[in-house]
């Protein structure tokens, strides 16, 4: 299970003890998920009750409540239902794992080919709104690059836009032990980049991560900056930004992926990363986001310490829902 990765990147090799310790996390992430209505999904198909319509009229309920999205619901529960009836499914019981695996499928359709190379300098552009967890995500990454992985990484102080935004950048950098490239508060964002991939060529970083502005109040600046911020990025370095990561708040529910499609153009978004998972009992959210956003999801935050990162495992999220 745990070989079918979406690395992309250089983070995709995982032990097994890896895998396992990820997996834990996930599952511990989603306590309050199953404490709620995945739980009571889970239920549902536990019982030898013969199959009727009441059921999948409480499936459909269930997983909107859980926040996976009026259209996504209605996709899992026809398709659920055509297997049952394919396959002459009678009890509820039987009918678990075929949810279970068009659950799985959600997140299966974005999965594209790892790239046969990996280009040093690796560049990764984070975007998404204030507060997703964009400076937090970038401080695992850096470490987990670096430490798991031994590479030789950078940090970008981009969000130049926030008060204290580049100090806390550099703060996460510290910890996980990665220099920091930043101009402070008020400087041009091009001009953070500029410098960052100038010392990322001369001491031949392997990854360099970019961390950027979130204002949402002022939408149209943000997307014309982040498309500036793409194209000198692009300019300097010919195929780059190979990864654009979009951070979204499990916890910010529907509205949250509503906001976050609002960066799909403007930053050319590859990959996507779901913080908080711990801090909602809306799991579900992630079934609305792969199929909204239509790009795989790369991570989850699983919560605030450099260690709570877990790479997306499809059928290890889905087991963990109903563990
Ligand atoms: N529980 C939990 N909190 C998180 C997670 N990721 C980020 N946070 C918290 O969310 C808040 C905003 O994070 P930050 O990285 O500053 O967001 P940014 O504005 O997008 O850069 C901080 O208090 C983080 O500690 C996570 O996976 N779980
Ligand atoms: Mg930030």
């Amino acid at each position: 299970m745990f070989k079918r990765l979406f690395g992309r990147g250089q983070d995709a090799p995982r032990t097994e003890e890896e895998a396992r310790r990820e997996e834990q996390q996930v599952t511990q992430s989603l306590e309050k998920s199953r404490q709620g209505i995945f739980g009571q999904i889970s239920r549902m198909f536990q019982t030898d009750e013969p199959i009727t319509d009441a059921l999948w009229d409480e499936l459909e309920e269930a997983l909107i409540q859980g926040d996976v999205g009026l259209e996504t619901t209605q996709y899992l529960v026809s398709r659920t239902i055509d297997r049952t009836n394919r396959y002459g499914t009678k009890k509820a019981r039987e009918a678990r794992e075929l949810l279970k695996a068009e659950m799985v499928r959600v997140f299966q359709d974005q999965v594209k080919p790892p790239p046969s190379t990996t280009p040093v300098p690796y560049v990764i552009l984070v975007v998404g709104v204030n507060g997703a967890g964009k400076t937090t995500l970038i401080a695992k990454l850096a470490h987990r690059y670096k430490n798991r992985f031994g590479k030789r990484v950078l940090l970008a102080a981009g969000d130049t836009f926030r008060a204290a935004a580049t100090e806390q950048l550099e703060t996460w950098a510290e910890r996980a032990g990665v220099p920091c490239v930043s101009l402070g508060q008020g400087a041009d964002s091009a001009a953070v980049v500029f410098k960052a991939i100038d010392a990322a060529l001369e001491q031949q970083v392997e990854v360099l991560i970019i961390d950027t502005a979130g204002r949402l109040q002022a939408k149209y600046n943000l997307m014309q900056e982040l498309e500036k911020v793409r194209n000198i990025i692009a300019r300097k370095l010919p195929g780059a930004p190979h990864e654009v990561l979009l951070v979204i708040d499990a916890t910010t529910g529907q509205n949250g992926v509503l906001q976050a499609k609002a960066f799909l153009k403007s930053a050319g978004v590859t990959d996507v990363a779901v913080t908080k998972m711990d801090g909602t009992a809306k799991g579900g959210i992630a079934f609305a986001i792969a199929q909204d956003i239509e790009r795989p999801i790369r991570y989850l935050g699983t919560g605030e310490k450099l260690d709570d990162l877990a790479l997306f495992d499809a059928q290890a999220f889905v087991d963990a829902l109903f563990a």
